[in-house]
């Protein structure tokens, strides 16, 4: 149920279909799989970070067939000629059962591609089932393979891809990047139509991604943007990360308007506002005719009064912030972000003015994190939502993904077994992180309790360090404290 349009794929399709090549999408979203939980409804039951839903209101039910049956029907009607997989870490086994499943139907070459391909191509190429894997930008990648197919050529040698030929593996340069005015513009017309509907603040939105830049300018060691930074400089580019210029977005929007009738935008964009004031200015003056609501992610640093102002004019519905972490020291350390708390606390003070809400993201279970720490973050939450408490929180268990630099950092330390690939889900599963400093429970307990320390006032805190604890007690305290929380949301 992480739905909503995915931007890499209807890219994908767009360069392709522009080349006369016809495509199908299979897509997992609707489907439950055995023992799966809906993150969404865990974080609005415990975290109260998100507002339940009710999907069947516009149609969507989980789908009672099983998802390898449908995948190895559309394949034999379908008949491709080539198939493509794009996943990220934690649900690249996943991914890679279902390429299994449509090579058993047809056995025809499989390319797989994304953020995790492309930082891990090596563990990645050394699947049985994949043929080829496409180490970065993919548009112009998948469609020479495909045209190279099409006419019968060898594809083996093209630009971005690792290929399999005999027993060798050839490893290609990357593809050179383009500007983003340049590739095409996502079409989403391949994908199941509900998907079109997207969760905010308790209400499902007709919402369509857009794209302002691609990659982010910033070094945080949890994330995957800076080896995608430094993957690209590697090979003679500035990096990864590129804008689309504002008359291009706006035109954009324009079309998609026409298209797809959409209620609401999303700019799948890291940090919105890293823009300079004369391109902010041309957003601001022309997204007023576009007059739909929207949501941005950015960072503190990129927040100015006048700004937020000039937005929620415009139709700024609701934006989501990282403050990561509570302690500046440790904040600058080990996950390199330079923000104050003074700053975050002013910031979080001009969205209140403006009558603005935000959802702030957090992350617990840091590399060599004490509890004291996560206190630190727990203790800034909570002077945040006391300066505005329109604010949500969503906390998440770090999860070392391959080509993050924590990653790193976790391996070189023995705090983490290198394991291929992440298969668990990373909110909820557990940590996997060894720490000398703070017990899995321990963890595990803050983690459930976070944002009742954030939401409740401190008279509850010696009851909510009872919930901590999985016993009876700290549980029967659990549910209680968190019937409580409501009362504290406006
Ligand atoms: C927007 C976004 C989201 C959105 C939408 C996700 C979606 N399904 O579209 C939301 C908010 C829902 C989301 C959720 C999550 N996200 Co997210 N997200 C992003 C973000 C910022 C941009 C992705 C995007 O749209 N890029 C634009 C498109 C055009 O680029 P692209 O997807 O990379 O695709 C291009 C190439 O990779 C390639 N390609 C991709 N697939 C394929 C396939 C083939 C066959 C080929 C040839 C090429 C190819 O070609 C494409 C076009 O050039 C990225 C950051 C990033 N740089 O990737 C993180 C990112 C992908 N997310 C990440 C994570 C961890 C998550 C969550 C697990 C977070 C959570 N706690 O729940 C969930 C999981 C959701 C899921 N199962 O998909 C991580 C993944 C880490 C990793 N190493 O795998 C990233 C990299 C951010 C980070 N922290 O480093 N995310």
């Amino acid at each position: 149920m992480q739905i909503g349009y995915p931007l890499g794929p209807a890219s994908l399709t767009a360069a392709l279909k522009a080349k006369g090549i016809e495509v199908k999408i299979f897509d997992t979203v609707f489907y439950r799989f055995e023992g799966e939980l809906d993150i969404n409804d865990r974080r609005a039951e415990m975290l109260h970070s998100v507002r339940p839903v009710d999907y069947s209101s516009v149609g969507i039910h989980d789908k009672l067939t099983g998802p390898m049956d449908d995948l190895t029907k559309l394949v034999k009607d379908f008949d491709p000629d080539l198939i493509g997989l794009t996943a990220i870490e934690s649900v690249f086994a996943r991914g890679l059962e279902l390429v299994k499943c449509a090579k058993k139907a047809k056995n025809v070459p499989a390319v797989a591609g994304g953020v995790f391909a492309t930082l891990a191509p090596d563990i990645v190429i050394n699947e049985p089932a994949i043929d080829m894997v496409c180490i970065g930008e993919g548009e112009d990648v998948i469609c020479e393979v495909a045209g190279a197919m099409a006419s019968g050529r060898d594809y083996t040698g093209i630009k971005g891809l690792w290929a399999k030929k005999g027993k060798e593996v050839v490893k290609n340069g990357m593809m050179p990047l383009k500007g983003l005015d340049e590739v095409p513009e996502p079409d989403f017309s391949a994908f199941d139509p509900l998907l079109i509907y997207r969760p905010m603040q308790g209400k499902l939105f007709r919402t369509v991604p857009v794209e302002l830049s691609r990659g982010c300018p910033f070094m945080c060691t949890y994330c995957a943007e800076p080896a995608l930074n430094g993957l690209y400089r590697k090979n003679g580019e500035k990096g990864y990360f590129r804008k689309k210029s504002i008359p291009k977005v706006l035109g954009e929007l324009e079309r998609t308007i026409k298209e797809y009738n959409p209620e609401f935008f999303y700019f799948a964009t890291e940090t919105f506002l890293a823009m300079t004031d004369a391109e902010f200015e041309a957003f601001v003056e022309g997204y007023r005719r576009i007059k739909l609501p929207f949501w941005i992610q950015t960072r503190v640093e990129t927040i100015t009064r006048k700004r937020i102002e000039k937005l929620k004019e415009v139709g700024l519905y609701w934006l989501t912030i990282g403050i990561e972490h509570g302690n500046e020291e440790y904040r600058k350390k080990y996950l390199k972000r330079h923000t104050k708390n003074s700053d975050v606390a002013r910031v979080i003070k001009i969205l209140d003015d403006a009558g603005m809400g935000a959802s702030l993201n957090n992350i617990i279970g840091f590399p060599f994190e004490t509890k004291e720490l996560i206190r630190d973050t727990i203790d800034l939450n909570h002077e945040l939502f006391s300066l505005n408490n329109r604010l949500r929180f969503n906390v998440s268990l770090f999860t070392p993904f391959r080509g993050c630099e924590l990653y790193d950092l976790c391996v070189s330390n023995g705090m983490m077994e290198p394991v291929p690939y992440i298969t668990h889900h990373n909110i909820s599963d557990g940590s996997l992180v060894r720490s000398d400093f703070i017990t899995a429970e321990e963890l595990d307990g803050l983690f459930r309790t976070f944002n009742l320390y954030v939401y409740l006032p401190d008279s509850y805190n010696s009851r909510i360090r009872e919930a901590e604890k999985f016993t009876e007690k700290g549980n029967g305290e659990f549910n209680a404290l968190n019937a409580e929380v409501e009362k504290y949301l406006k």
